[in-house]
């Protein structure tokens, strides 16, 4: 039986989902898609799954799109029809980082080698980004002439601002873990040997948390950026309103006068 593209394993309440196909730096094929779509959807529907992590296996993270892929690779031939890169976008990319960017749970990426174009934009569309510092970020796409996807046009600007979003994007440079965490592309850079210790450790953490009201945190924020600070605050009432009759907020206050440690379980 061949490897799966996606290897699943679980400890606790923690999903780990690793990229595997190492010999091409888990470059996306459409397989793999399919595979890392229907394991993100098996963990969003799994109640015990409080936590996931994507990381990559060997020495890369993720190279983005597979560009020896047939079904993508340009035909070369005087003449050939164009392939139609938009519906790859289509029926991979954009299920992909909307999959991610809406999970049940918090999402953390292990950045464990390069993250080069959707490769790196999968990864920042994680909620929390650690990178090994031997790991680097690469908005590769305009070396090959195209704009950034999988949600890159959108986080970047987000993220670093405009002046460092177009920066990266159009010199396609590679980006070290250190200068991305120096940035505030992602969370913290750590040295090599504590990658997998320190996002198991923080996916732990975040798994006996109160899982809803992170996931609204989440929502919030990514709606706020299109909101004036009246809609914001007008809709931050009304989360509360929500979270306050939940189940989690009355039992984080009252262990916290009990002076006890809470048990959340809203989902
Ligand atoms: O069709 C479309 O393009 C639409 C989709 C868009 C989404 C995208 O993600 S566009 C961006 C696609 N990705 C890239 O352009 C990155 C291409 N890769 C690289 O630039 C370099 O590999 C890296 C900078 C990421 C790493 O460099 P290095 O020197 O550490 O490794 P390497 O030797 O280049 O790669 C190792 C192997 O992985 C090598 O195979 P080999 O020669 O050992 O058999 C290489 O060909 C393979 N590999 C790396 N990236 C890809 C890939 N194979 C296919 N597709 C890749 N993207």
């Amino acid at each position: 039986m061949s490897e799966p593209l996606i290897r699943v394993t679980h400890q606790d309440a923690v999903r780990t989902l690793t990229l595997n196909r190492p010999q091409a730096l888990n470059s996306f094929t459409t397989q793999m898609h399919a595979e890392l779509l229907a394991a993100l959807e098996a963990a969003a529907a799994d109640a015990e799954v409080r936590a996931v992590v994507i990381t990559g296996a060997g020495r890369g993270f993720c190279a983005g799109q597979d560009l020896s892929d047939p079904a993508i690779a340009p035909d070369l031939t005087p003449g050939a029809e164009p392939k139609d890169i938009g519906a790859l976008i289509e029926s991979c990319y954009r299920p992909l980082a909307l999959r991610v960017r809406s999970m049940p749970v918090p999402v953390i990426a292990a950045v464990n080698g390069v993250a080069a174009g959707a490769g790196a934009n999968l990864a920042l569309n994680c909620d929390i980004v650690v990178a090994a510092r031997s790991a680097s970020f690469i908005q590769a796409f305009s070396k090959i002439g195209l704009v950034p996807d999988c949600g890159g046009t959108w986080l970047l600007p987000r993220l670093v601002g405009r002046a460092r979003a177009l920066a990266l994007a159009m010199t396609g440079d590679k980006l070290t873990a250190e200068d991305a965490e120096r940035i505030g592309l992602i969370w913290q850079c750590v040295e090599d040997a504590s990658l997998v210790d320190t996002a198991s450790t923080l996916a732990a953490r975040l798994s006996k948390m109160p899982t809803r009201a992170l996931v609204q945190t989440r929502q919030a924020l990514d709606e706020a950026g299109g909101m004036d600070l009246d809609q914001a605050l007008q809709r931050e009432a009304q989360l509360q309103r929500e979270l306050g009759r939940a189940h989690d907020y009355l039992e984080g206050a009252a262990a916290f006068l009990q002076k006890r440690q809470p048990t959340f379980k809203d989902r």
